[in-house]
């Protein structure tokens, strides 16, 4: 298949970090072997793609084609017609009088056993010069509403979980010590104070994050079939989650506080697979976050550095489509990476974050592939991130379209990362 490509040489830098060795991984910057990124502006039959028009009539169907073929496996179907929602609390005066706190539930068929999700959000109460409708963040949560903060007006989670004593799950469900376990993640009172809005619900809502998960829940509204008997791109859990952060924006939408023209949608690790997935394909997204996303998220697939392919399908075969297998230890052969990934944003404003300390999420992958996205900005006259090199950790880079910065710390969520995507959120959703 004759194709443009763009050639990149490894980075001959000393590593970054020191980490255990493990068989098949490199963390050694200095092991990285030489890879070819696919051009993004290169069509399938090898013809360029001369501009915005072409990009959005031609190459962007084709990439969303692939992405969904080979690697998150498709995704079945939008709203339900028989969707529907009902606000189940309503305090107009929590976190001490700051926010509005609403808890909605949203049933994804008419029977109210069915498949359904528990949203929650908050919004600012007066305050800050700003009003509604909020501007709003929106992200999938890992233990149940109630991690986000000790609130005790959350309704806690009945859902699965997996058992973990730090966050006090037990027998697989969320107890009252789970209640504001992921506070530091979310930033509530910080977000509100800043003028926006934030929304949240827990991913096992939509898709328990094991095997079984494909079969039950919003699996079954499309039956597309178990973890290793679906079809070879059907879709799999970060598909499932993706498609649930589309049904929230669907209700946002709809939601006369909410400005459902300016959500963010953001996610950490595998949610930040599913956030970048939910903003490459669902255009209504005004601005898409992925904190420490990692492989199959931002960083790319061909730099061998951190997880790999095969690694990821090995741990989590119920992550991405079963096509996304014939991948491993041949990323080489992958049609896209992820910087196309990234790509699908555009002309919409997406940022990368990487934390110093996560070598498994290779940082430097996530910086290139921000890099990379740059010329799809470019068509439609922005600049793209600007820098050819990585910015010194703790010095964000906010381009032209695209941001990215790298902080120190470990995997994680830290108020550093909300402060940069709250300031780039006041660049670019700020009316
Ligand atoms: C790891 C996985 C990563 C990332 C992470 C997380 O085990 O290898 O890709 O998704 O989990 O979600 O915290």
């Amino acid at each position: 298949m004759p194709r443009r490509l763009l050639p990149l040489l490894s980075l001959a830098a000393a590593s970054l970090f020191a980490a255990a060795p493990q068989p098949g991984i490199n963390l050694d910057e200095t092991k990285v072997r030489p890879y070819t990124l696919p051009d993004p502006l290169v069509l399938n039959s090898g013809a360029p793609v001369p501009d915005a028009a072409a990009w959005r009539t031609q190459r962007r169907p084709e990439l969303l084609e692939l992405f969904a073929r080979e690697v998150y496996g498709r995704t079945p179907g939008g709203r339900p017609a028989q969707m529907h929602w009902a606000v189940t609390s309503d305090d107009r005066a929590a976190l001490g009088g700051k926010a509005v706190r609403k808890e909605v539930t949203v049933w994804f068929t008419e029977k109210k056993d069915g498949p359904k999700m528990h949203l929650l959000l908050y919004q600012p109460r007066g305050a800050v010069g700003r009003h509604a409708p909020w501007p709003a963040f929106l992200g999938l949560n890992y233990y149940g509403n109630s991690c986000v903060n000790a609130d005790p007006g959350i309704t806690l989670s009945t859902a699965w979980m997996r058992t973990n004593s730090e966050f006090k799950i037990v027998n697989n469900r969320a107890t009252a010590g789970t209640r504001g376990v992921h506070a530091g993640r979310w930033e509530i009172e910080n977000v509100i104070a800043r003028g926006y809005a934030t929304v949240t619900m827990y991913y096992g809502d939509l898709c328990e994050d094991r095997n079984e998960g494909l079969t039950k829940d919003v699996a079954t509204l499309f039956a597309t079939g178990a973890v290793n008997a679906r079809t070879p791109d059907a879709w799999g859990a970060i598909g499932i989650w993706a498609w649930g952060l589309s049904r929230a924006l669907d209700v946002l939408l709809n939601d006369p506080e909410i400005d459902g023209t300016r959500v963010a949608v953001h996610g950490h690790s595998r949610l930040g697979k599913a956030a970048l997935w939910a903003g490459a394909q669902d255009e209504r997204f005004a601005y898409v976050i992925s904190n420490d996303s990692g492989c199959g998220g931002a960083a790319l697939s061909m730099r061998d550095f951190g997880e790999t392919v095969e690694r990821i399908n090995t741990s989590f075969p119920f992550w991405f489509a079963r096509n996304f297998r014939a991948y491993n230890a041949r990323e080489s052969a992958l049609p896209v990476d992820q910087h196309e990934l990234l790509a699908l944003v555009a002309p919409r404003p997406v940022h990368v974050a990487s934390a110093e300390g996560d070598p498994w999420a290779d940082p430097r992958g996530e910086f290139l592939s921000a890099r990379h996205a740059g010329p799809v900005y470019a068509l439609f006259g922005q600049k793209g991130l600007g820098a050819a090199e990585m910015p010194a950790v703790n010095q964000p880079l906010f381009g032209d379209g695209v941001a990215y910065h790298i902080r120190t710390g470990e995997h994680d969520i830290k108020p550093y990362d909300w402060a940069q995507y709250l300031n780039f959120a006041d660049k670019v959703l700020k009316r």
